[in-house]
């Protein structure tokens, strides 16, 4: 293993920590918190921890397509997207224990005047390649299509659904023109290709300097799924392609220079620039100076982002920054792969998702079991799978049977023998001595984990630390030998209360309102990781107070309602979603006229013996009776048809089902998801009026 000081090649006076800036077009999901949320404020929290000088920012991206799509959606004005989606964010982010310093937004004032001043340095510098090309405009719509206005399919995987900038599927970067049969998602119809002028950023030109900088002088420390991407992108046999940094649109920041009436910033532009932006208004409310977290040397910058943002925080961003001068680069961009859930893609337009405000309702008090799952599970090299059965298994068995079971029973125990007062500390058998001496190795093997960006690895080092108070616990049987021997006794509960007192500093970062309450239980404030691994946290004499709840079990039909949430939600989509059958051959009148379709009154209805779907019908065809099975008993009890009218085809050939014969049919309308409805007559007709 790299020892702390060869990985961090420099000694950092500070740290400027940033997650990716979240679309303000839907609520967040546990997909965002598994990608780089809880990622950052562990690590964050470790780092405030060891009392470093952080500046941990974030806020919403209220400008793009993303916005403006959803704002047309909803008939509502990106504005008002942006209002509400920001405040229900921020507001998740708090509720699961995010510590950000400061979350801001992109439409804020200093945002705009912040990514401008960018835009218009390089443009003085000359940076920007001018250049008129043919975008797609839907002419029906008046506009031009930039991003994800544009759909077709992807050029590089055969993807349906790929955007004019990106194909999720694939991760691969597109140009709109790359698309295969590009379709305008404001009318749906063929784009046509129309003259516009835009600022590109010649990427080309940063080549050797990024390959330089990731491809050699990061190739030890950055994460591999992160150097394979950059790797694919400068090793590319075309090269880097000159990417515009603009766009004809009106949501945004407009562009700050001469001829760019109707264009904005690019998304991808400005976003990033928020961590700035969000870095400057920080420093003004707690009256510090901003600059150094942006521009010192001794400052680590560290971006915390999921898969899909790799380019731009590797390639764009840092192009940009360059280029600017006087900033510090990314000393690492440890992104995460992404999280499934229940085998499918997470997806908000599916509705195939955990949303966190639900979360919150359905499972008060439970944020650190969702931070504890989903960093146990965590994407960090490769795409994880979020079932709703691991989550009851981890919480159970792990949080419950071991975390929550071992501290409990060291308070439990001590206010029963000891009256809630830390006993002492006597003579140490070799097993006592072993568990100290790993209460004092845990934390800097923790540390190390956290210090990679292996925060799966490091929690489960957690467990282990807590597992090592469960089974000491177990093995020493203090309710036993307090019978014949107090001091012995006495010695255990020391030792499992300072392993204990240890674990919540360690668990802090990843579990954070657990440890708070073992904090309180032992009247300890402002322990701080410089203080773990000492075994006399606790003293003897200190008092304790009782124990308090710190997880409990979740049954199975907690989970199985979740499951079955998410299958309704999956059903109700594809309703939606779902297209009408395709029309079948062109018929003749002639044969149209052969089909005798009547209105009919159904005279009785029984259900037929064996059979779920079947009722047997009798009813007066206006011609006299007939005797039909028809598949409703799954949408009508016989009581609601008797007396009804309904429509049949009655000159259908019997056929013999289940011993009878039917003859004829009752018509019916079938929905997208199979289910079935009865064809009424919109007011009362005699027996056997004919349809045609
Ligand atoms: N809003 C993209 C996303 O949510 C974007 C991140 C910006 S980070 C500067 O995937
Ligand atoms: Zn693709």
């Amino acid at each position: 293993m790299l020892s702390l000081h060869a990985m961090n090649k420099k000694d950092f006076k500070r740290y400027t920590v940033t997650s990716a800036l979240p679309y303000a077009n839907g609520p967040l999901h546990i997909g965002h918190l598994a990608g780089c949320y809880i990622p950052s404020d562990i690590y964050v929290r470790y780092l405030r921890s060891l009392d470093r000088d952080v500046a941990y920012v974030c806020g919403s991206d209220e400008h793009g397509v993303a916005i403006t799509i959803k704002a047309q959606k909803e008939g509502i004005s990106p504005q008002e997207v942006v209002d509400r989606y920001h405040e229900m964010m921020k507001s998740s982010f708090k509720e699961f224990g995010i510590s950000f310093d400061h979350y801001s937004r992109t439409s804020a004032k200093i945002h705009h005047e912040t990514a401008s001043d960018f835009f218009k340095d390089l443009y003085e510098k000359g940076e920007f390649l001018e250049q008129s090309t043919k975008q797609y405009f839907d002419e029906e719509a008046g506009q031009f299509l930039a991003d994800r206005y544009i759909e077709g399919t992807c050029p590089k995987c055969g993807h349906d659904g790929a955007y004019g900038d990106q194909c999720e599927k694939c991760g691969s970067s597109l140009s709109p023109t790359e698309l295969i049969n590009p379709k305008s998602k404001l009318s749906g119809n063929t784009p046509v290709l129309k003259e516009t002028k835009h600022w590109f950023l010649d990427l080309a030109r940063y080549t050797e300097f990024l390959k330089h900088w990731i491809l050699e002088e990061h190739q030890e420390d950055w994460k591999n799924n992160v150097l394979g991407q950059c790797r694919s992108w400068l090793e590319a046999g075309d090269g880097l392609q000159a990417r515009s940094m603009t766009r004809d649109l009106e949501w945004g920041i407009p562009v700050p220079v001469e001829g760019a009436t109707g264009k904005v910033l690019y998304v991808w532009f400005d976003a990033p620039i928020g961590y700035i932006s969000s870095t400057k208004e920080w420093a003004a409310e707690q009256g510090k100076d901003w600059e150094p977290y942006w521009k010192d040397e001794d400052t680590k910058l560290v971006h915390f982002i999921g898969k899909d943002n790799i380019v731009f925080h590797c390639i764009i961003f840092p192009a940009i920054l360059k280029t600017h001068g006087g900033y510090v680069l990314p000393d690492n961009v440890p992104a995460n792969e992404f999280l499934n859930l229940e085998g499918d893609k997470i997806s908000t337009s599916r509705n195939w998702a955990v949303w966190l405000h639900e979360y919150l309702e359905e499972f008060p008090g439970k944020q650190d079991v969702l931070r504890y799952v989903l960093t146990a599970n965590a994407p960090e090299t490769k795409d994880n799978d979020f079932t709703w059965k691991d989550f009851q298994s981890r919480n159970n068995s792990e949080l419950v049977a071991v975390f929550g079971n071992f501290v409990n029973r060291a308070v439990v125990l001590t206010h029963k023998f000891f009256d809630g007062v830390v006993p002492a500390k006597s003579e140490l058998t070799a097993y006592d001595q072993e568990v100290l001496a790993g209460l004092k190795e845990f934390p800097e093997k923790i540390a190390a984990s956290i210090e990679r960006y292996r925060f799966r690895e490091a929690l489960s080092f957690v467990m282990d630390f807590a597992r090592l108070g469960n089974k000491y616990l177990a093995d020493t049987e203090p309710w036993k030998t307090i019978k014949e021997d107090k001091v012995r006794t006495g010695t255990i509960l020391n030792i499992a209360l300072n392993i204990a007192a240890n674990l919540a500093v360690v668990a802090e970062p990843f579990l954070p309102f657990t440890s708070e309450k073992i904090f309180n239980m032992f009247n300890l404030k402002g322990l701080k990781w410089s203080d773990a691994g000492d075994i006399n946290t606790l003293k003897a004499g200190d008092s304790i107070n009782s124990a308090a709840l710190l997880f409990d079990k979740i049954e199975d039909q907690v989970v199985e309602a979740q499951v079955n949430k998410l299958l309704e939600a999956k059903k109700q989509n594809e309703l939606a979603n779902a297209v009408a059958a395709p029309m079948k051959e062109i018929i003749t009148y002639d044969d149209f006229a052969k089909l005798d379709m009547r209105v009919v009154t159904v005279l009785t209805a029984e259900p037929m013996p064996k059979s779920k779907k079947l009722l047997k019908l009798t009813v007066d065809t206006g011609l006299g009776k007939k005797t039909v099975l028809s598949g409703v008993a799954e949408y009508f009890k016989p009581e609601d048809l008797i007396g009804k009218q309904v429509t049949m085809l009655i000159n259908l050939a019997p056929r013999k089902m289940m011993g009878i014969d039917s003859e004829g049919m009752i018509l019916m309308a079938e929905d997208r998801d199979g289910s079935l409805r009865l064809l009424l007559p919109g007011s009362p007709t005699t027996e056997g009026s004919s349809i045609s």
